[in-house]
């Protein structure tokens, strides 16, 4: 396990712990029938901001190589992610992409964001380290490199598939990534003169305005904001040139990153709007509440007799049954529809996780939604259970901007 004791953004030393969550365990890490007697793998869940460039970040750093080379997730598990890759992706590809040109996309999981340019002229490549998920990649005719992005990875694309690329997309992957420096200049090796580095981030703005403290896990070394961000890049001879925000994933930054200052540039409104430094005290307060009224809520529907399901096992709902201390008694059941996750148990507080059409055959007196961001898309899924009295719950009212 190490500990990182510099900024990754601005390399400045004045890091500031402003929350922790404790000891936690790996949220994507889910159990099989027999890894739920063994003793889990857990690690401090704190978070330390740079008062310096207020880029907030992990204090502790988990060997990636544990976290992503067999991974869980996956985005095909959402229509509504996958709608919103799509958009990018054609949008994208018409405003940088030539006939036959490159794009690549890094940590392209398993290839549906680039799968959705089948039929288009250009050449695809995706880079991921989870060999599970680059073979489902495969079936979707995305090839994918194993791997961690870096410079060498970058050489070896350039060299082997005829030039730099002319797009470069990493959605929800940045904050991944413990050596931001190593990845920018991998760009830099592999982004063509005119091309564009298209980077999708959760937005820090957002976890602190909606307590969105699950959001909170090993994975994510960082919470972004716009201004150590500008730092990052531009000390990596990278601009960014425009910036907007979507609601996916309780709220996501969109960057669109050049090799040159191009204008207009977005950047200057982005910065003079962004709250600084973060109201953490707010934020610890809020998230306080939301714990214990959830804890209260559950405790009050157990004791009167009414069963409480959660609906979808993500990450985040790992970190939030584990933060609240929401085990089984409380909470007894986990439906996903991911393959990778039926049949498993959700990680420290071990609920099974059993297919979405259990909840019809059990029809629970209501579904807590771990996987709020889908809130609308499960609840059309589940129009059925609802219709026959069942209660979908988000764990805090304000956290779907939809
Ligand atoms: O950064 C990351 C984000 C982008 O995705 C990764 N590090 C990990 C992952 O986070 P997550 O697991 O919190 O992502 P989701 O997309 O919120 O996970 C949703 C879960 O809910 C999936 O396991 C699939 C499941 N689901 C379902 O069972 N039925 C989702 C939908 C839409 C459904 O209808």
């Amino acid at each position: 396990m190490l500990t990182r004791t510099d900024c990754r953004c601005c390399r400045g030393e004045r890091l500031v712990e402003v929350f922790s969550l404790g000891e936690q365990p790996y949220a994507n890490a889910y159990l099989t029938e027999h890894q739920i007697k063994e003793p889990e793998p857990k690690c401090p869940l704190v978070l330390m901001e740079c008062q310096d460039c207020g880029q907030v970040q992990l204090s502790h750093v988990v060997d990636p190589e544990t976290l992503y080379s067999n991974y869980a997730f996956m985005t095909s598990s959402s229509q509504g992610m996958k709608s919103h890759f799509s958009e990018m992706m054609q949008r994208s590809v018409t405003q940088y992409v030539p006939a036959n040109g490159l794009v690549v996309e890094i940590g392209s999981n398993d290839g549906t964001a680039l799968a959705s340019l089948s039929g288009k002229n250009v050449r695809c490549l995706g880079v991921d380290p989870a060999e599970n998920l680059a073979t489902v990649a495969g079936q979707r005719g995305v090839p994918t490199l194993v791997a961690f992005f870096g410079q060498d990875v970058a050489n070896e694309i350039v060299n082997s598939h005829h030039g730099p690329a002319d797009l470069i997309v990493a959605c929800n992957v940045l904050a991944h990534v413990d050596d931001l420096d190593e990845f920018c200049q991998g760009v830099n090796v592999l982004l063509s003169n005119e091309g564009a580095l298209i980077v999708e981030v959760p937005y820090l703005q957002c976890l602190i305005d909606r307590a969105e403290f699950d959001t909170i896990y090993h994975e994510h070394l960082s919470y972004f904001a716009v201004r150590p961000l500008v730092a990052l890049f531009e000390r990596n001879g990278l601009h960014v040139q425009h910036i907007e925000r979507h609601e996916v994933h309780g709220g996501t930054l969109r960057l669109t990153v050049r090799r040159h200052a191009y204008e207009p540039r977005n950047v200057a409104e982005w910065l003079a709007n962004e709250s600084v430094p973060p109201d953490w005290s707010a934020f610890r307060a809020n998230v306080e509440a939301l714990r214990m009224n959830l804890i209260d809520w559950l405790t009050k529907m157990r004791d009167a007799g009414k069963v409480v399901w959660g609906y979808g096992a993500p990450a985040k709902g790992t970190v939030l049954l584990n933060y609240c201390g929401i085990t089984t008694d409380l909470l007894p059941v986990v439906v996903d529809s991911t393959s990778t996750k039926i049949g498993k148990h959700v990680p420290g507080t071990h609920q099974p996780i059993l297919a979405p059409c259990e909840l019809l055959n059990w029809q629970p007196d209501a579904a807590l939604v771990l996987a709020w961001n889908h809130a609308a898309e499960i609840r059309r899924k589940e129009a059925d259970y609802v219709a026959r009295g069942g209660w979908m719950v988000v764990p805090a009212l304000n956290r779907n901007k939809e």
